[in-house]
């Protein structure tokens, strides 16, 4: 989207965590992961920022070697089906990444193969024999998801052998307990294998010196990885015994493999880069000078403070480090768990069936705060936020405005004569409210921005309410224009939020979709502009639909 007004020599580089390419998007990754940096990314690009927002399908690895297995494709068709379908719903729910890739990608695994003999030549790769579980009625090594058993820290049971999903701790080869085959539920035996180890434990003082200096990391999560770091760090097996993956670049270590999390987050890089390179930018200096943001969901804290931060450390900051990592909590159905085996679920494609998705971005970002609380996804409570806040609240004004300058004034724009103290008051807040959410966005605090939106679409209602325009002629012109520049005040401000609603109402106000941020402040629509054809943009939800949807749940 081509922004017009002051240009802003702000660059920024924004990542969400790259979904796995074996599976469909989950409504919980949409609310951590990839609608509040969309909603940033937007706003950025009204503010004029240079602003780059990337993400990719995160291809290698024994979770997708184990779907392509039983959907008996080979891992290359397996996700090139995912990529696609993802990039689908992406689209369908208006995440507006700039690029879309893989990290099979050709670039990637050059990236990672550079990384890789880097930390190598300077020794924080070293190789060493280990014990490995191998399925001997499989015939296969068993790393990470072949194998299932008990959490060693928390004792949850049927976790990953490379992390438990109820502490959140990630977890080498060789720690979990009462070990057995995910695919055949044999108990393992062990084998020997070379493998190679990331010397994460080197990296304690510097991750530590890291966390501490940067003021932008949210500092609950920056407490409990500080403590993770005091407990001792392990270093990291990076090696994989299997086909599917980045080769190793050794020639010692043929037919072996990359850990995924050692490659997937350097895709982040790579397909940032490569966006920027192939669009006249250099991607690395821009990269290198641009505040990063890696938006992730709270199951993913460890890789990103730790793995991640210590890597590029290990190339002394050859790639700039984040300065956020906005970090968000688990998504919960009517207060529970989703789980699509036991039927507690709605999937994004069932959803966007039924409403639009300006509804899910609505009412997601409305409940999400800046922390790692959980947040809930209520059926009566989606109903209500939509009825009464989108629908009764911003539809209703915006509808009003067009409607009556059309009856009124035949859709052109009055001019105005001397404001009254209504009036005046009212041009303070369209003046002022750019600004407030502004502030609250660039925190992070995307729910408090939509609040205070809202809270300024309701004293638009107030503001015609109180001059009833449909009563009292004389206050007519004011009141008309007013309201007409207020409605795109408005619009202006929630097109991060509901962009799919807000182009339609910028073509009923006859103006660019393309407006800055910082227009919102103005009256822009001058006096004899003439509108388009106002129309009714939020449908109410009925009662039956949402009873409907509950009664899908079991459970
Ligand atoms: N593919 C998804 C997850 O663990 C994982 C994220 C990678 S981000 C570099 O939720
Ligand atoms: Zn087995």
């Amino acid at each position: 989207m081509q922004v017009t007004g002051t240009l802003n020599s702000r660059k920024i580089t924004i990542t969400a965590a790259l979904p796995y390419a074996n599976g469909e998007i989950h409504p919980g990754h949409i609310t951590s992961t990839y609608l509040p940096p969309d909603i940033f990314a937007r706003y950025s690009r009204l503010m004029g920022y240079d602003v780059v927002f990337t993400c990719a399908s995160d291809d290698f690895g024994t979770p997708i070697l184990i779907e392509a297995e039983k959907a008996k494709k080979t891992p290359e068709e397996h996700v090139a089906y995912w990529n696609k379908r993802d990039s689908e719903d992406f689209s369908a729910l208006g995440i507006s990444f700039d690029i879309f890739y893989k990290t099979s990608s050709k670039e990637n695994v050059e990236l990672v193969q550079y990384f890789f003999r880097k930390l190598y030549e300077k020794k924080y790769i070293y190789k060493e024999t280990v014990i490995q579980p191998y399925c001997g009625y499989d015939k296969k090594f068993l790393p990470d998801r072949y194998i299932i058993g008990t959490c060693p820290y928390c004792e949850a049971e049927r976790q990953y052998s490379d992390g438990c999903e109820n502490c959140g701790r990630a977890f080498t080869h060789g720690e979990i307990k009462n070990p057995q085959c995910a695919i055949c539920g044999r108990t393992p035996i062990q084998k020997t294998s070379e493998h190679y180890f990331f010397k994460l434990s080197s990296f304690s003082s510097a991750l530590k010196e890291w966390l501490t200096r940067n003021e932008k990391l949210q500092s609950e999560v920056k407490n409990y990885v500080l403590k993770w770091i005091e407990d001792g760090l392990r270093d990291w097996d990076v090696t994989r015994d299997i086909s599917w993956g980045v080769p190793i670049p050794l020639e010692e270590a043929k037919g072996k493999v990359l850990y995924g999390w050692f490659d997937n987050h350097l895709c982040y890089i790579s397909t940032t880069v490569l966006y920027l390179d192939r669009n006249g930018k250099n991607g690395k200096e821009f990269w290198n000078s641009s505040e990063i943001y890696h938006y992730i969901g709270k199951d993913i804290v460890y890789h990103h403070y730790l793995f991640l931060p210590a890597m590029r450390l290990g190339l002394e900051e050859e790639y700039k480090l984040p300065e956020y990592i906005p970090t968000r909590g688990h998504l919960l159905l009517q207060g529970k768990k989703f789980s699509k085996s036991r039927g507690w679920y709605i999937g994004l494609r069932e959803f966007l069936d039924k409403f639009p998705p300006d509804y899910l971005r609505f009412y997601l970002s409305r409940i999400t705060p800046y922390d790692q609380s959980d947040i809930n996804f209520d059926w009566d409570d989606f109903e209500a936020k939509i009825n009464n806040e989108l629908v009764a609240n911003a539809g209703n004004f915006l509808y009003r405005a067009l409607s009556l300058l059309q009856s009124r004034a035949g859709g052109v724009v009055p001019n105005p004569t001397n404001y009254d103290d209504a009036d005046k008051r009212f041009v303070e807040k369209i003046k002022k409210i750019a600004s407030t959410a502004g502030e609250q966005i660039e925190s992070n605090e995307l729910d408090k921005a939509l609040k205070s939106i809202l809270e300024f679409s309701s004293a638009c209602n107030e503001y015609f309410q109180s001059k009833a325009p449909w009563k009292q002629k004389e206050a007519n012109e004011n009141c008309l224009y007013l309201a007409i520049n207020a409605a795109r005040t408005l619009g202006i401000l929630l097109s991060p939020y509901i962009p799919f609603s807000i182009e339609k109402l910028s073509k009923q106000l006859n103006i660019d979709v393309n407006q800055t941020w910082d227009s919102a402040s103005e009256l822009a629509i001058k006096p004899g502009h003439k509108i388009g054809k106002p129309e009714i943009l939020f449908k109410k939800i009925e009662k039956e639909q949402i009873e409907e949807q509950k009664a899908k749940l079991k459970g």
